[in-house]
């Protein structure tokens, strides 16, 4: 089982390698060496991509050692190693982020410096790997970091997407998507594990033989089989010393050429195979929905659930024969739905491949596995077409059907006669069309479920699992998210960073507790303007971004008003758009009206096939161009489009922002994620109660927070009661005033017609109570205006969200996985 080579080097894995020096001098060298060795580049003819790939390999090689080390811990039977099973992984740029973690960014931008070129030169040369949609695959990036920093050892497992998430561009105010090449360049971060491969059985049927003791073996006869290739990337965690792991896979045709097969018709067949195998992980979903039985998208869970959890086996196997022991090598975490068929592959690997029995497969299966859910929008839980499921994973289908049929008893021995609660449970709808319900087989394979914030758990316990609750209230936790401050703070807003540090001392990176100590500093005026200094530095550096990519000018000193996340219509971008639009109206009505001058920026993509959210955009665009172009509001609004927002341009965005708006439909937002980036970044929040922000304004203080709308119990009981938006566009008439100007045809050239189904949509059904919110929105977006003008008073507040955030680090989060779910001890902090 062990086919590691002894070599009288074997046993050495933590001596530090003298040749890998981290100073000025030494990097220097290496990336010299890199040029030329790895590169095969003359200095005088290197491009900058050259420059960076061999800045990236010298850093890379300086993270060996802590990493091999690191690799042990596999080994090691007193450790349990957590695995987050993610479809997606939303990292942002490696380079920036590991000078920072490791510590040899000055050592690193002195070198290069030494050469002639800029650090933050060679920094922008890196595409980002775009693995994920948004807030989720976002989420899974964040806890690597935190997971690496508390040196827990890990393995994110995931899908090597060849193209990430699409770039957008913005054309005549449209989204136009195009394909992401993030490795055309090649990318130094990972290491191809060729030796690490797995195959993954698709299609086919099942055939059941008795064996010569009489015993039933079940075999699984697929059409077709492909090859799962291991891609490795170091993690590396805050000044730990402790490097983790992202393992990626990459699918293959299990034998790429057979040159048996000369006759020409076979050749190509063979050659076919390949393209087919290789499809698989292709390409991501730009969706951050489940859309309707895509058989690719089944296949690519699979692929990827499969092959990791085959390694784990392997993994297992090298520290105990006994696979009953599982749940003690591994705790594995599925981030939402997507790896939910874990529950029937695990059981089948050990069932069918392994030889344990059911009970035992079953036990230690439920013990291993855990849930996060990250949605309350019914729409939005997944569920597969039973024939389509039948048709890629046959075996899996009879295992999800005893799974249910052994659940089904459970539930009728408990709730005796509750015909409809069996439908309810069961982990197949059979209510017009027949499908798999993936929430229901995570929730049933797994020890525990959680949700992503307070409200967003109790919404769970009471709406989409709520049968589950009631059986099993025990099972039931949350976690509410956090974010990484390494990237989100230290990386993205330096300057910040360095005050705070100057100010309380650097633990705040890994106890950010110790921000309160800030407050002190609060009735500080010269703190207070250092402070504002490093605001207006990064609102000055995002209008320098904003002219370079979309042309239009706008004023730094202006409210920089900030509304960057996936488009959706239940996010709300339309009810920020009539805010705009009740502005523009008042002041071209009354020049001398008092109102600070504001820059309104949006960012964010929109799923190619959601047309409403596209027209979002297209509208936005079109509010801004005629905005923009109007002298009557000249110098005290603007609105800007930011196109392709995603992690390196968050990381420009969010500590620019005055203002951050976080204004979904009170009980639709599972937590967000972005309202702690704006916050930890000395924004103020507008915001609902919703997801997360409920925790935030409790943090950060109900003074220091701009609330408005509905609540979550409002929302429900207006929507029981017949929500009519109609009669909100009828009472009042600045509302009316700005919806009648988007129907006009002032923002399309006079095409009264190009909106319509969003102005239909708003006036007709307004799923989403924006017209309800509107008045309580206008009324509170004054207040902001008001503060706003008293700019010492806004920026104590500024100083006082950021002093008070420290729950919202993804470090807390981590611990509680630890405690609450995984059973994994928390280590002291690395003695720096
Ligand atoms: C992606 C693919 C599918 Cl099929 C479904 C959903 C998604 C996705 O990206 N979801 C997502 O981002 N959800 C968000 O998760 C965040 C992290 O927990 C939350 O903060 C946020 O509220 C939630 O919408």
């Amino acid at each position: 089982a062990n086919n590691t080579v002894k070599t009288a080097a074997s046993s050495h894995t933590q001596g530090h390698d003298p040749r890998r020096g981290v100073g000025t001098a030494a990097m220097n060298r290496a990336i010299l060496d890199h040029l030329h060795f790895t590169m095969a580049r003359l200095p005088a003819l290197a491009s900058r991509n050259d420059w960076y790939m061999a800045l990236s390999h010298a850093v890379r090689d300086r993270m060996l050692d802590d990493w091999l080390a690191s690799l042990h811990h596999f080994r090691n039977k007193e450790l349990k190693v957590v695995s987050y099973l993610s479809a997606e992984f939303l990292l942002g740029p490696h380079l920036g982020n590991n000078l920072i973690n490791t510590g040899m960014w000055d050592a690193a931008r002195d070198a290069v410096e030494s050469l002639g070129l800029r650090l933050e030169d060679l920094l922008r040369q890196e595409e980002e790997p775009g693995l994920g949609n948004g807030g989720l695959g976002r989420l899974a990036a964040c806890y690597l970091d935190s997971l690496a920093t508390l040196r827990i050892p890990s393995i994110g497992y995931g899908i090597r997407y060849e193209f990430g998430i699409f770039d957008q561009l913005i054309r005549d105010g449209w989204q136009v998507e195009t394909a992401d090449k993030w490795l055309k360049f090649g990318n130094p971060w990972e290491i191809c594990r060729s030796e690490i491969a797995y195959e993954v059985k698709m299609g086919g049927h099942t055939e059941y033989h008795h064996d010569a003791d009489g015993r039933l073996a079940i075999v699984w006869l697929p059409v077709k089989v492909i090859k799962g290739v291991a891609y490795d990337t170091p993690i590396a965690g805050y000044r730990s010393r402790i490097t983790g792991l992202l393992r990626l896979w990459k699918s293959e045709a299990v034998e790429s050429f057979n040159f048996q097969a000369f006759n020409a018709g076979e050749y190509y067949h063979a050659v076919d195979e390949k393209v087919v195998s290789e499809s698989i992980t292709k390409v991501l979903y730009p969706n951050d929905e489940p859309g309707v039985g895509k058989l690719l998208r089944l296949a690519q869970q699979y692929f990827f659930v499969s092959c990791s959890l085959q390694d784990m086996i392997r993994v297992h196997l090298l520290r105990s024969p006994r696979l009953e022991e599982f749940d003690q090598t591994f705790a594995v975490q599925m981030n939402d739905t997507h790896p939910s068929l874990a529950v029937a592959e695990l059981m089948r690997l050990l069932v069918d491949e392994h030889g344990l029995g059911w009970d035992a497969a079953w036990k230690v299966t439920r013990s291993t596995l855990a849930y996060t859910n990250h949605t309350l929008l019914p729409e939005a839980l997944e569920k597969w077409p039973l024939q389509l499921f039948a048709n890629l994973l046959p075996r899996h289908l009879e295992i999800v059907y005893e799974i249910n049929r052994r659940f089904l008893d459970e539930v009728s021995r408990a709730y005796p006669g509750d015909q409809a609660r069996l439908a309810r449970m069961s982990l197949i709808e059979e209510t017009g069309g027949k499908f798999v319900r993936m929430a229901n087989l995570a929730s049933v394979g797994s020890h525990a479920i959680n949700g992503v914030a307070h409200l967003h758990t109790e919404l769970l316990k009471e709406t989409v699992l709520a049968d589950f609750y009631q059986m099993t209230p025990e099972k039931f936790c949350n976690v509410t998210n956090g974010v990484t401050p390494r990237r989100w703070v230290l990386l993205s807003n330096p300057g910040l960073a360095w005050l705070i540090s100057e100010s309380i001392g650097e633990e705040w990176v890994t106890a950010p507790e110790k921000l309160r100590e800030l407050e002190c500093f609060a009735s500080d005026p010269s703190f207070l303007s250092a402070w504002r200094g490093v605001k207006d530095a990064n609102k000055r550096a995002l209008a320098a971004a904003i002219l370079e990519r979309t042309g239009v000018a706008v004023d730094p000193e202006s409210l920089f008003d900030i509304q960057v996340k996936r488009i959706h219509e239940y996010k709300r971008q339309h009810l920020n758009l009539l805010h705009i639009l009740t502005l523009y109206h008042r002041i071209k009505r009354d020049p001398g009206a008092q109102i600070p001058p504001r820059t309104f920026i949006f960012g964010g993509k929109a799923a190619p096939g959601y047309f409403m959210a596209k027209l979002i955009i297209k509208l936005i665009n079109s509010v801004a161009e005629v905005v923009n172009a109007d002298p009557e509001v000249a110098g005290r609004l603007k609105v800007v489009f930011f196109p392709d927002f995603n992690v390196t341009n968050g990381q420009l965005i969010y500590p620019a922002a005055d203002l951050s708006e976080q204004i979904s439909t009170s009980g639709k937002e599972a937590s967000g994620t972005g309202n702690m980036k704006f916050s930890l970044n000395g924004a103020l929040t507008i915001g609902t109660l919703d997801g997360a922000n409920v925790e935030i304004r409790e943090e950060v203080g109900e003074e220091n927070f701009f609330l408005f709308g509905l609540n979550a119990t409002e929302v429900q009981a207006l929507k029981k009661s017949g929500y009519h938006p109609g009669r909100f566009y009828e009472e009042d008439w600045e509302l009316r005033e700005a919806i009648d100007a988007v129907r006009s045809g002032l923002f399309s050239h006079g095409d009264a017609g190009l909106f319509q189904p969003l102005v239909d949509h708003l006036l007709y059904d307004d799923e989403y109570l924006a017209l309800a919110d509107y008045r309580s929105y206008l009324e509170c977006q004054e207040r902001v205006s008001t503060a706003f003008r008293q700019r010492e008073l806004w920026s104590v507040k500024s100083v006082l969200n950021v002093a008070r955030m420290g729950k919202f680090s993804s470090d807390r989060s981590i611990r509680e996985y630890c405690e609450k779910i995984w059973k994994v001890p928390i280590r002291p902090p690395f003695p720096h």
